[in-house]
């Protein structure tokens, strides 16, 4: 308790030792006799294969074996799947293509796992898998999901659905939606394109792999977000082997972004080669390899259709998108296009809304969940529509939105579109963002930049999202010494978003135990039990109420302990102040006394079980829905394009702030991520299914000199949905950056006519926006 509770700003315990360069991250780790894998892969966009020749490569030094898809035919491993069924444009089950690890009949894009290596050193086992001759023949490609069905484009698979349409997701009612948009006395209609864009996390994706022959099971360590779901895939759907024969582990991990939510072909391969060869086999990507062969994130265009009335009020929403879901379905790759579609109506009162989504192969690296995975697209069109509309109506945008915002009173609040909102106060928190960014000095600023020579814009845009929905389920355990330490053992997952701390913090916040002596425990399903992980902004909510759970367990049996102590009837004990206590007496015992007596069975009430260890689950049955609101103002140079961030501001609504210093450093780092998407991050293939930016040379991440000094205040309106009234928080600074910068620069570029701006706004889409009005 004290300064280690709910809502301090303890700085990190995870910090000193990373820091210091004392972190175990994958390519720390080395086992004994350890050998090294390189992937073969498709240097082609679409092709098909005629033969692999590993001769040459098998002979060459330290060559330990090469491995090919019939070797993996011949062990009987399976396709990788997808973890999230949707249905096809029939009503039938999503296509689901195979996903063998390794391709032996057609490849679909360039990084796409053809053979493996292993051997002695990384460089003889790159020497070697440059000696494996794979005879392709080239195939005409498709890149872009708008041109996947049209006539002439070969399909991906020979059993795909037509126009490789492998996903087809309508919600929302169209009848309803079509009736307000013919009857609206204003229609605004966009065309919005999202572009492709990577995780880049700070470590490359890594994989070791190993065979214990004594203990006849696998272990994998490799950086992941949900250990226990990644362990039945790949045990039962890809080895073909019973859970326990598979033990998982994640040490640090550098960065993660929704990335290593998905299973990838190499984690399949480092462990069946070590089978195969009985030894440890690890693999670690380069960044080049990190390009082309990570799943990457959003790559779609929308056609949205904003209905309102004579007096701005909105009436509906019609939204039609077609979603690249690249030359497979990833693990989770079903998720994002379709996931979190209710965000499309925001924090707005709507009559009907309709979504129509397509989602569609293409060769082109498989899609996946990046921070957000579908939010910051659904907050990008229904806020850079109001602005469309704002200007077209001639109204103010920030008075459009507050006309047809929900007000706090009708909390809860059944959307029209999926989502039900459990609470929120969405005017107060934009009116706090208004003066946090002193709003009202705007104009004077304006002019400043303008004796400067600059251009200068602002937008005002609100953000909500789901959090903690799904997989609804999280675990928790404390187990304690008898001397009073104890051992959190956490099913969620730590990528860098601080959760030791979070759940220590929550931990100590009701029980008297010292902070430094919690030894935190995740990642390993030998070590925990069961759990989820970590994704949707999930953790503190459901994890931190498990924790909670946990602990009010403990106090429940040390209430007994106690009443045995005290010799009291057991209603009659209180847990305060760290001590039990019978209620209007001094009559005390001490927590630490508690703990040592329910490690001696002398000491016990008759029948009660010696030992405090207790396990909690918490669920929960609908998400929450953190809000917010970001003001940004840009500063654009006329001559050049460039875009200078001025001024950002963020008020945020989590519900109950956990740790203000780690949630500030949450916003900092997804509104980052939000403005390198907003002006600099884009994947590109060409037309030959290349893929051009496979180094930081060519794909642009947002640097410290990108960004302003951030403003970050809270308006914690408590979720009535878990035990800690908490929200979400790891996602709403990327979905609130994405139309917040965008369109802040189309604000600033509203006097040559621009009226829309597809990210990323490189100085030259801007410079040339202004040349032709954006068109
Ligand atoms: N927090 C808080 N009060 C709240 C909610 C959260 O103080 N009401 C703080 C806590 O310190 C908590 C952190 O914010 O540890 C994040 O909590 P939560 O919103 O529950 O999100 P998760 O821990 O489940 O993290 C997932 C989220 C997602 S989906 C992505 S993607 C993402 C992100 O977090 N990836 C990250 N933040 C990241 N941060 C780092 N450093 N690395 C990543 O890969």
């Amino acid at each position: 308790m004290g300064e280690y509770a709910i809502g301090q700003s303890v700085t990190r315990r995870e910090d000193p030792r990373l820091l210091r360069g004392e972190g175990r991250y994958l390519d720390d780790m080395t086992l004994p006799r350890e050998c090294h894998a390189i992937m073969v892969r498709s240097p082609h966009g679409h092709a098909r294969i005629r033969s692999i020749d590993v001769r040459a490569a098998a002979q060459m030094p330290g060559v330990l074996t090469v491995l090919t898809p019939d070797d993996y035919q011949a062990d009987g491993l399976g396709s990788i799947p997808c973890d999230l069924p949707r249905k096809r444009r029939d009503g039938g089950p999503m296509y689901q293509p195979p996903r063998p690890a390794l391709v032996g009949d057609r490849v679909r894009y360039v990084g796409q796992c053809v053979a493996v290596v292993v051997a002695e050193t990384v460089a003889q086992a790159r020497d070697a898998a440059e000696r494996v001759v794979v005879d392709y023949e080239p195939l005409p490609p498709v890149v872009e999901a708008e041109h996947a069905g049209d006539p002439g484009v070969a399909l991906l698979f020979d059993d795909a659905p037509a126009g490789n349409e492998a996903i087809y997701h309508l919600t929302g009612d169209a009848k309803a939606t079509d009736a307000a948009i013919a009857r609206a006395a204003k229609v605004i209609r966009q065309r919005i394109v999202i572009p492709r864009i990577t995780a880049a996390a700070m470590e490359p994706r890594a994989a070791i792999g190993l065979w214990d022959k004594s203990e006849g099971r696998y272990t994998l360590y490799v950086g992941l977000q949900r250990p226990f779901l990644f362990r039945r895939n790949i045990a039962q759907s890809i080895l073909k082997v019973p859970e326990t024969e598979l033990r998982l582990v994640t040490g640090d991990i550098g960065g993660s972004f929704g990335l290593r939510g998905s299973i990838f072909p190499e984690m399949v391969l480092v462990l069946w080669a070590a089978k195969r060869v009985g030894r440890p086999v690890k693999w670690l990507a380069d960044r080049t390899e990190s390009f082309a062969a990570d799943d990457h994130a959003r790559d779609n265009v929308t056609d949205a259709t904003l209905a309102l009335d004579a007096e701005g009020k909105f009436l509906a929403l019609k939204v039609k998108t077609e979603a690249n879901l690249g030359g497979v379905v990833s693990f989770r790759g079903a998720g994002p296009p379709t996931s979190n579609l209710g965000g499309l109506i925001g924090v707005y009162k709507f009559e009907a809304a309709h979504v129509e989504v397509s989602g569609r192969l293409t060769n082109t690296s498989p899609t996946s969940p990046y921070r957000g995975a579908g939010r910051p697209e659904a907050s990008f069109v229904i806020e850079r529509m109001i602005d469309i509309a704002a200007d077209e109506l001639g109204i103010d945008p920030v008075a459009l939105r507050r006309k047809n915002m929900i007000p706090a009173s009708a909390m809860p609040y059944k959307t029209a579109l999926t989502f039900r909102y459990d609470s929120g106060a969405f005017e107060q928190t934009m009116d706090m963002a208004l003066h946090l960014a002193d709003h009202a000095g705007y104009a004077k600023r304006r002019e400043d930049s303008k004796k400067r020579g600059k251009l200068r814009g602002i937008a005002v845009t609100t953000t909500i999202e789901a959090a903690a929905g799904g997989e609804g389920l999280e675990t928790a355990e404390l187990r304690f010494d008898p001397t009073g330490t104890v051992q959190l053992v956490s099913g969620s997952v730590s990528h860098g978003q601080g959760h030791e701390t979070t759940l220590i913090q929550i931990l100590c916040d009701r029980l008297p135990v010292v902070p430094e002596t919690v030894r935190y425990i995740q990642g390993d399903t030998d070590k925990v039990a069961f759990g989820v992980g970590t994704g949707g902004s999930r953790t503190a909510t459901m994890a931190g109420s498990a924790v909670r759970q946990a602990t009010d367990k403990i106090v429940a049996k040390g209430k007994k302990i106690a009443a045995h102590m005290l010799e009291a009837a057991e209603a009659d004990i209180v847990f305060e102040g760290g001590a039990f206590q019978i209620a209007g007496t001094d009559r005390k015992v001490g927590f630490d006394a508690v703990v040592k007596a329910a490690f001696d069975p002398a000491k016990l009430p008759k029948g009660m079980e010696p030992g405090l260890y207790e396990t909690a689950t918490f669920t929960n049955d609908s998400s929450n829905f953190p809000n917010g609101c970001h003001v940004c103002e840009v500063e654009v140079d006329p001559d050049t394009g460039q875009v200078q961030i001025a001024k950002y501001a963020v008020v945020d609504d989590v519900g109950t702030v956990i740790n203000p210093l780690l949630l500030d450093g949450q916003v900092m780092g997804a509104v980052a991520q939000g403005v390198g998407e907003a002006l600099m991050e884009r994947i590109v293939y060409d037309e030959h299914g290349q893929l051009l930016t496979g180094s930081f040379m060519d794909y642009a991440m947002p640097r410290a000199d990108d960004l302003p000094s951030f403003e970050i205040e809270n308006n914690p309106v408590p979720t009535p949905t878990n035990p800690l009234g908490v929200k979400g928080a790891g996602e709403g600074g990327t979905v609130g950056a994405l139309p917040a910068v965008v369109n802040a620069v189309v604000d600033a570029l509203s006097p040559f006519g621009v009226r829309h701006i597809d990210p990323p706004l490189t100085p030259e889409t801007v410079w040339r926006a202004m040349r032709n009005g954006g068109r």
